[in-house]
């Protein structure tokens, strides 16, 4: 049976176009105005930083947390949307300047594990066991300025608390190899898989393969897909698309590369992703350029090229494909790929 592939994004994709050289160029909507728009488009889920849960989490107890939590899941009841997973945002803080689980600072350490473990909370009450771990300042400006050997214990200790204080949560690991660090501590998937061995109960430790991550560490996606999927750990996916070795750009998916992101549909259609239950998530923004009535657009279209792309792979012609590999005729190959893609 085909994979009838199910949709997610998350607020943060409807973004407002601030970039570190200057401000938003759409005026900001309300977190009711994502939802319906999700919603209007056809989207099946919404992913969830703790904070896009439950905004100024840092100053609110426990109790409150729980509240605004209940609060949410009703709205997304009412809508009929599913949180796909709960991510902690551990580099917004004062106290995650210097990295969260492997801050030099104890203090910090701490604030990181016990944002994770409300975090984990705030999962349970929108139902949902995925944990996405984007381990943003784990990593280093400066490599004297930590112990790597340290660091990979220090996350290992951070991900058996979490996998103690909940016995069902899945932490999604999604890796990046730069930015905002110069260099992460786990900066592709093989990282990810190996830290995974490493920790109390490694069938709860899998990842989330990010386009543009890949792109940056100078993999292919699609490589990067069939690796984790050979392990079962591929439990969440950012699609998206990134023009070399810049800035995460997180442009819309096939916007920069067409045949990579065919051949990221192909590795997900021959691994059955999705037969889980997993989401295809898109974490693109809109172009800065872009004005308040095109603001779903990158949304939309990478839905569309997704679903353009699936076809494709589908009626891709693999019995003459065989013939030409078998001839090791790759020049011939080639071009069929690129005559299927354009079309006739
Ligand atoms: C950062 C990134 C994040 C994560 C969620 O590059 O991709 O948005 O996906 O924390
Ligand atoms: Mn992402």
């Amino acid at each position: 049976m085909p994979t009838r592939y199910k949709f997610c994004f998350g607020p943060w994709n409807i973004s407002e176009g601030q970039d570190p050289y200057g401000p938003t160029t759409r005026p900001a909507q309300d977190f009711d105005w994502k939802l319906c728009a999700l919603k209007k488009l056809g989207f099946d889920a919404m992913m969830f930083h703790d904070d896009d849960a439950v905004p100024d989490i840092d100053g609110k107890s426990d109790s409150q947390i729980r509240k605004e939590a209940k609060e949410l899941k009703k709205k997304l009841d009412d809508a009929g949307i599913a949180a796909e997973m709960v991510a902690p945002r551990l580099w917004f803080s004062p106290n995650t300047i210097d990295g969260a689980y492997t801050s030099n600072d104890p203090k910090h350490r701490q604030y990181a594990i016990d944002r994770s473990l409300r975090c984990i909370e705030i999962g349970k009450i929108l139902g949902t066991d995925l944990i996405v771990l984007w381990l943003a300042r784990e990593g280093t400006y400066l490599r004297e300025a930590k112990n790597g050997r340290r660091s990979v214990d220090l996350l290992v200790e951070a991900f058996d608390k979490m996998l103690a204080a909940d016995k069902k949560a899945r932490l999604s690991i999604e890796p990046k190899p730069n930015e905002p660090m110069d260099h992460a501590y786990i900066p592709t998937i093989g990282h990810a898989l190996a830290i995974a061995q490493l920790t109390r109960d490694p069938k709860r430790v899998g990842c989330l393969i990010e386009s543009a991550h890949a792109i940056l560490a100078g993999l292919d996606p699609a490589d990067e897909i069939d690796f984790a999927m050979a392990f079962g750990k591929l439990w969440s996916l950012h699609l998206n698309d990134q023009n070399g070795l810049k800035f995460d750009q997180d442009k819309p998916f096939g916007s920069t590369n067409l045949r990579s992101a065919f051949n990221q549909v192909r590795a997900l259609e021959r691994n059955g992703y999705g037969a889980k239950g997993e989401y295809v998530c898109f974490d693109v923004h809109p172009f800065r350029t872009t004005k308040p009535e095109h603001w779903l657009a990158h949304l939309d279209n990478s839905r569309k090229t997704f679903l353009r792309l699936v076809e494709k792979a589908r009626s891709y012609d693999d019995a003459t494909a065989k013939k030409l590999i078998a001839n090791r005729d790759y020049a011939a190959l080639d071009q069929m790929v690129i005559e299927h893609l354009l079309g006739k």
